[in-house]
């Protein structure tokens, strides 16, 4: 069979169907240029009906198609294959907010609006969208209730999926689903809201959704913390939430060596402490009482961590921090977060490296970490590894680089074909540990493999089992999550 015609399709699209190479390039490479693909052509549809006709098109002629928003994922979930075959459809042109409602607390936006477009419009209503991550300028909201993205206030308000009321959907047949529905309760049957997020394209297109919005908090505090061990920083976080309870929002650990590498690939971001530490933790709390009352509570807390008390008047044996500094200003905030924003563009600037996105229970950390560092480094001697992450969700991305040999003398690491041996290590020890090889990033291409070979028949099956009922002609995202 030859290649499907395209004449009906453009023609409708009206120069919104791109089939030049240099028109489609930027499409069909992801972020960390670490996939890249072919296309029949992009399409960027302007409305919902726009996507259903298109979906309905490709049903017809059995073209496969591969969504795609803001292109940001990191795990090559928006990059088609290499045979040329697929229809890539950006939905970075349904950008407009449909509806807000201040007493519902809900927003209703199109799938294409960027992440910080959507906040800015609960903000214009007075309101907060939580949802926060470093490429909240890029990413659009369809792609993160598709890849059910998680982000740095998880602790207080959940990942996507938690974030989201309703989804409008157009189906694998090209079908609108409107379950664009502002409810917080609603128990009518099956959740098909909560199948399409996360399903990272493999089901259905998503076209809008209804967000939850939350009170603006009234006073936000940002503290840079350095400690000893992953032990300490636990203390901490267990002290944290004792005193502040539902205020904390962020707790990020940092290590010494992503901080070495955003100094030297950024320059003008500045080591917040003197000194090194193996660890840094950089903690976020949002309160609704005044300025006043969150600044004593948030400087009572790390008075407390350094003097090491774990609760007013219970001394523990040691301090859980040995430095800190609160943020004295919103634009020393913003430089705090900067830092931690930039890790993921310093160790790109590094060179090549191996993405772990793992979690396991908070308890397990310590342990999870002592035994995968030692393993590695026994493996694999002189391996760097770039240790980061949501320590407050037990969600660390154990990324890993290659030893530092070019300069050392020795022939540079072939990475790549490392990854199989590096990635059985860290996932044996995730699994061991009762976590998830992907607690964030989703599984697109580059986890597909390996979340097969960990799940149980059982789960397989069952998740094929939605596949084959929601995508019978298996034209959506193919190749990704699901072999
Ligand atoms: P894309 O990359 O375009 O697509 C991602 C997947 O979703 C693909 O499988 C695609 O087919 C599918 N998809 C996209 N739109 C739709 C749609 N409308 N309907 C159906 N399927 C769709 N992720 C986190 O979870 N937490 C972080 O803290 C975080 N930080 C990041 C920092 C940086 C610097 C970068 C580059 C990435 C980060 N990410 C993070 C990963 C990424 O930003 C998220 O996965 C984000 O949700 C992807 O959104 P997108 O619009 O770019 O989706
Ligand atoms: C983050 O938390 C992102 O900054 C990216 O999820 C993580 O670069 C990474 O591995
Ligand atoms: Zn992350």
């Amino acid at each position: 069979m030859g290649a499907p015609d395209l004449t009906e399709l453009a023609a409708s699209f009206q120069g919104r169907l791109l089939t030049d190479a240099a028109d489609t390039a930027p499409f069909l490479v992801d972020w960390r240029g670490r996939y890249s693909g072919l296309a029949l052509a992009v399409a960027q549809p302007d409305t919902t009906e726009d996507v259903a006709a298109v979906v309905r098109w490709c049903a017809a002629q059995r073209v496969p198609i591969v969504p795609q928003g803001g292109n940001t994922g990191l795990s090559g979930g928006g990059t088609p294959d290499a045979s040329g075959t697929a229809l890539l459809l950006s939905l970075a042109r349904l950008n407009r907010v449909r509806a807000v409602d201040p007493v519902n607390n809900s927003l209703t936006v199109e799938a294409g609006c960027v992440l910080a477009n959507v906040q800015q419009a609960a903000r214009d209503a007075g309101r907060l969208f939580p949802l926060s991550l470093g490429a909240q300028g890029s990413c659009t909201i369809g792609g993160n209730l598709a890849t059910n993205a998680g982000g740095t206030q998880v602790l207080r308000y959940g990942n996507s999926r938690e974030l989201c009321l309703g989804l409008e959907v157009v189906t694998a047949s090209g079908e609108i689903w409107n379950g664009l529905r502002a409810l917080r309760k609603d128990n009518t049957g099956y959740d098909l809201r909560d199948l399409y997020i996360g399903s990272e394209g493999t089901l259905g297109v998503i076209t809008a959704a209804t967000l939850k919005l939350f009170p603006l908090p009234a006073a936000q505090m940002t503290a840079f913390a350095a400690v000893s061990s992953p032990d300490d920083a636990l203390r901490l976080l267990a002290l944290a939430q004792q005193q502040l309870g539902a205020a904390l929002t962020a707790f990020e650990l940092i290590s010494d060596f992503c901080i070495e590498l955003v100094e030297r690939h950024f320059p003008e971001l500045r080591r917040p402490l003197a000194g090194h530490s193996p660890y840094y933790v950089l903690l976020e709390s949002s309160d609704s009482d005044g300025e006043a009352q969150a600044t004593e509570r948030f400087e009572g807390l790390l008075g407390e961590a350094l003097a090491g008390e774990d609760a007013p008047g219970r001394p523990t044996a040691a301090p859980c921090i040995t430095d800190a500094v609160l943020a004295s200003s919103l634009a020393q905030a913003r430089s705090l977060w900067a830092i931690r924003e930039h890790i993921t563009m310093a160790q790109m600037a590094e060179g090549k490296n191996i993405k772990h996105d793992i979690s396991v229970p908070i308890s397990s950390i310590p342990a999870f970490l002592e035994q995968v560092d030692a393993e590695l480094e026994r493996r694999f001697p002189g391996v760097r590894v770039v240790n980061f992450g949501h320590l407050g969700d037990g969600n660390l991305h154990y990324n890993v680089s290659p030893p530092d040999w070019g300069t050392a003398g020795h022939p540079p690491t072939d990475l790549q074909a490392l990854q199989p041996d590096i990635n059985r290590v860290v996932h044996d020890a995730v699994i061991e540990f009762n976590g998830s090889i992907s607690a964030e990033h989703g599984l697109g291409q580059l986890r597909r493999d390996e979340a097969a070979r960990y799940k149980s028949p059982v789960e397989m099956a069952l998740m094929r089992s939605v596949k084959q009922a929601l995508d019978p002609l298996g034209i959506m995202n193919p190749g990704k999550v699901l072999g």
